[in-house]
């Protein structure tokens, strides 16, 4: 094992460590507002949109909304408030401010809204009219007067439990997001039982108990080994908690949960302190490294952990995974490399794109192998992410799954990003696609419930359409049994919809509990 270990972690997590929500003082309007200009982006689609819509009724330009479907289909995109004033290279858009949207679903109507989230870095920057953070995740680089503040975008996910509606970010406490105005209520600790600074952005919900599985890494601080594993009752009250340390610092980015584990993904997207005061990236990519799958038990403690270790693999976000008391199974993209361009390789190597393509794999860990390692099986040949399965399912054994692909054998697509929908069918291996078209790509899709007595899969697949050369957006709604068929329903939105990362559905029944 090539174990980083750093006896410097408590020392960095005390120094670089938030205290206050607030400026150091108030931030007082300028005499004069500074000039807002930003870089000309490569296309014209990727400039800020910063607008924040309210449309009754969107328009739809093909196919019948199905009248049935009553909730609220809610994502974060990236988009900006200020220019930098910090040069962040190629880096995309880890850095930009979350801005909420909503597609409200209600007797065949749809109202889409759009809401920048009111972090306290938000609102500090809004109130001096110019940017105040510098680079992704280095507080080294900030402006004096924001010093000690938490440094979250809640440009991740947005995700509803307890009856709230989350914004996160991992780097940071979630944003609590009032479900119908998408106006922000606070940065929320859980009431102050939050005792990491970091909260995931990939929450899991246990369908049986109604429980929240969450996790916060770099819990002590950017860099810091730490990790805190927290389950949240069906209520979002914290009912467990518990600390470990990883084997290497690194961009945890998602984890698995299954009914009786948790496994904690250490990919080799590593991060170092000494990186942060360089002004170098936080995160680099290590092809020495290798990948260790942290598994304890459901609301275990931290030092039961076991650590089943593999070679050197690239994963990001997980699809779903499952435990049968013996194995583990995990379903997963993974690549031979870093899928992040902006992340340097720590040898100085150039990312390969060849090499960073992901292909949906099965990843096994038998609770019994007494040399603590996994297997790999690939699923499909097709380079994918942006996984999701059917939610109701998180946890159990499942056999649907839809992914966003950069890549289809044997087709052409001009232009590059992610092209393509397909749906899987885990036990047969077969897929269907879909094609939105040329100049067009496809957000993260995910599946929508018919209603709540619909077999795993049977329903709808929701993704955002760019329309790149028409500088607008489409929500396009599929079939998920059939999304290779014309789609169900194609609604416009006149605007352009800046690209975003996840998504989740709401059903109506749910957001008439919430309790924010
Ligand atoms: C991701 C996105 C982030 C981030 C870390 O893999 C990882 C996606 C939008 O910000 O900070
Ligand atoms: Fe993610």
């Amino acid at each position: 094992m090539t174990h980083h270990t750093r006896p410097q972690d408590d020392a960095a997590a005390e120094r670089i460590r938030w205290t206050r929500v607030e400026p150091k003082e108030p931030i007082r309007e300028p005499d004069v507002w500074p000039t807002v200009r930003f870089p000309e982006p490569a296309h014209p689609f990727d400039a800020p949109v910063r607008v924040e819509a309210d449309i009754r009724g969107l328009e739809c330009i093909q196919g019948e909304v199905p009248a049935h479907l009553d909730g609220t289909f809610y994502k974060v995109v990236c988009d900006r408030q200020f220019p930098k004033f910090v040069d962040e290279g190629t880096l995309g858009n880890f850095n930009d401010d979350g801005m909420a949207i909503s597609f409200r679903f209600h007797k065949g109507r749809v109202d889409y809204k759009s809401r920048f989230i009111h972090t306290p870095r938000f609102d500090a920057e809004r109130a001096a009219g110019r940017a105040l953070f510098g680079l992704y995740r280095n507080r080294l680089s900030d402006m004096p007067e924001v010093e000690g503040m938490p440094r979250g975008l809640a440009n991740t996910n947005v995700f509803f439990h307890g009856g709230k509606l989350y914004a996160a970010k991992e780097d940071s406490p979630p944003i609590i997001l009032d479900p119908d105005t998408l106006e922000t209520v606070g940065h929320d600790d859980f009431e102050g039982s939050l005792t990491s600074q970091t909260s995931t952005a990939h929450p899991k919900m246990d369908p049986r108990t109604g429980e929240m599985v969450f996790f916060g890494y770099s819990a002590k601080g950017e860099t810091t080994r730490d990790v805190a594993y927290y389950e949240a009752d069906a209520s979002g009250q914290i009912i467990h908690e518990t600390w470990f340390k990883a084997p290497y610092s690194s961009m945890l980015h998602d984890f698995c949960v299954t009914q009786n584990y948790v496994i904690f993904p250490v990919i080799p997207i590593r991060s170092e302190l000494e990186w942060l005061q360089k002004g170098e990236p936080i995160f680099q990519w290590d092809p020495d490294e290798s990948v260790y799958l942290g598994v304890i038990p459901r609301k275990g403690k931290g030092e039961q952990i076991r650590w089943f270790e593999g070679p050197n693999r690239f994963a990001s976000h997980m699809m779903g995974a499952y435990d049968d008391g013996r194995h583990i199974y995990i379903d997963t993209p993974v690549g031979d490399s870093s899928y992040f361009p902006w992340f340097p390789i720590i040898d100085g190597r150039a990312h390969d794109p060849d090499t960073s393509k992901g292909f949906l794999s099965r990843w096994t860990i038998d609770l019994a192998d007494e040399n603590r390692t996994f297997t790999e099986r690939r699923i499909s040949n097709n380079p994918a992410e942006f996984p999701r399965m059917d939610d109701r399912y998180e946890t159990l054994e499942y056999h649907w799954g839809v992914v966003g692909l950069t890549e289809l054998p044997g087709h052409q697509a001009p232009g590059g990003g992610f092209r393509w929908v397909s749906a899987v069918d885990l036990t047969t291996g077969k897929q269907q696609i879909y094609y939105p078209g040329d100049h067009a790509t496809v957000g993260e899709p995910i599946f929508v419930q018919g209603d709540e007595s619909a077999p795993e899969g049977h329903g709808y697949v929701f993704v955002i359409v760019s329309r790149r050369d028409m500088m607008h957006s489409e929500l396009v709604i599929l079939d998920a049994q059939h999304v290779d068929r014309e789609p169900v329903c194609t609604l416009k939105v006149p605007l352009r919809i800046p690209r975003g990362l996840h998504g989740n559905w709401v059903t109506a029944e749910e957001l008439a509990a919430r309790t924010d």
